[in-house]
């Protein structure tokens, strides 16, 4: 019988923000403080902008106040309307963005290993109507992005990518950035590099880039000139001064983030049933989140017992992504959100679950999380939906 570990005084949750030491960030700020400078492109965005583009090999990036606005303005930026083929396994904000460009999201299932689009559900929703592929890289996990861009050249598709959680990720070496017309990055504060709130747009070439920023500033060209219906999607100084401090300190986060995989991966690994996702070789991982996919035949529990369960320990988890965009009241009535045609998304979706992961989790800590996960599965699962037959 495993005995009961005490619970966590304090609620331990699936993400926290990367803090700078204050120090760095108030001198950072006595700068902006001087320049009478808070935003439109001022020398702190320019900065960030600049080592973000070396950083994330990408020299064609543009800074945003959020992921959401980034996306919103790659497809204006594209010039998509009609239907964009995309995926149900994701964040809303996913989706959204088509809706908020008057195009009709169409849902692909997704691979049942990878949990990202799959290209061969893609093909046969191809009609006369599709502008564009818009494919996840969920969890930092790489979309098949030769299979997609074969399907794009095919039918003259668009390629855009949510890369939301993809922060620093490489296949084979080649920046996760670089594939497609345009990758969007996530800065939000539970992102491993963020800027409190932030996101960037990576695109494929300099003219792109002119359009990007054209619309991310309503379109001003100068004094005297609009020259489009642009948005406000301008990234603050005190947002790109935080981004600075923070990718001072983000190859530390990541060596943490992988001590702590590496503890989890090694205690988990004693659960049949419990299984964690790790990236295929050829790819560098984002380590921005770590899932597990529970099996409620063979562990026993359900992952939605686990997650219940977790929380008299004051453990956080979270089900990115239950439910999908699919089966949102907004999206339930399109043809292609009928579960019927989404199998593998509809099934994983009750099977995932994402563990706290940040790089402040000491190895105690770790220990612990596995310790209450251990003595979760050792009890018989609650009866429920989904329960183990
Ligand atoms: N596409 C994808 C695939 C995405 O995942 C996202 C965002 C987007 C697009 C849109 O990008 P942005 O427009 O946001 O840049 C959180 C994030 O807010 C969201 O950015 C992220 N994805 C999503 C996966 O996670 P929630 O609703 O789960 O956040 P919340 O407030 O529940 O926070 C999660 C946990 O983090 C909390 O339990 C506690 C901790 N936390 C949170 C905040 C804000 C902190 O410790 N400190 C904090 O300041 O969406």
């Amino acid at each position: 019988m495993i005995p009961r570990p005490p619970p966590f005084a304090e609620p331990v949750y699936v993400a926290r923000p990367l803090l700078p030491s204050l120090e760095q960030y108030s001198q950072r700020l006595a700068a902006v403080w001087e320049s009478g400078w808070l935003t439109n492109g001022g020398a702190q965005h320019r900065a960030l902008e600049q080592e973000l583009s070396a950083y994330l090999g990408c020299p064609h990036l543009s800074l945003f106040n959020n992921g959401t606005i980034a996306l919103i303005v790659a497809c204006q930026a594209l010039r998509l309307r009609g239907e964009v083929i995309t995926t149900p396994f994701t964040f809303p904000a996913t989706p959204h963005v088509l809706q908020w460009n008057g195009i009709t999201p169409v849902f692909a299932d997704v691979d049942p290993d990878t949990m990202t689009i799959d290209p061969a559900a893609i093909e046969p929703l191809v009609n006369g109507q599709t502008s564009a592929i818009l494919g996840v890289h969920v969890y930092g996990t790489p979309c098949e992005v030769d299979a997609i861009d074969a399907i794009a050249q095919k039918s003259a598709l668009k390629v855009v990518y949510d890369g939301a959680h993809a922060f620093g990720a490489t296949i084979s070496g080649k920046p996760i950035g670089a594939f497609g017309d345009a990758t969007m990055f996530s800065f939000h504060a539970t992102k491993l590099f963020h800027t409190a709130e932030g996101g960037a747009l990576a695109v494929r070439d300099a003219q792109l880039k002119e359009r990007v920023d054209l619309l991310k500033n309503f379109g001003i060209l100068d004094e005297n000139r609009v020259a489009l219906p642009g948005i406000n999607g301008k990234m603050s100084e005190l947002s790109a001064a935080m981004g600075i401090e923070v990718l001072r300190i983000v190859e530390r986060e990541r060596s943490e983030r992988a001590r702590v995989a590496a503890i989890y991966a090694k205690r988990l690994g004693a659960h049949e049933g419990i299984v964690a996702m790790r990236p295929p070789e050829k790819v560098r991982d984002s380590l921005q989140y770590f899932v597990v996919r529970v099996d409620a035949r063979s562990l026993g529990s359900t992952r939605d017992a686990l997650h219940d369960r977790l929380r008299d320990f004051n453990i956080v988890t979270r089900k990115y992504f239950q439910p999908l965009c699919s089966e949102y009241d907004c999206y339930k009535h399109l043809p292609s959100a009928q579960p019927s045609r989404l199998p593998v998304a509809t099934r994983i979706a009750r099977e995932v679950l994402c563990l706290p992961f940040y790089g402040s989790l000491g190895d105690d800590d770790v220990h612990r999380i596995c310790d209450a996960i251990d003595f979760c599965v050792s009890r018989p699962a609650r009866a429920g939906p989904g329960a183990p037959k």
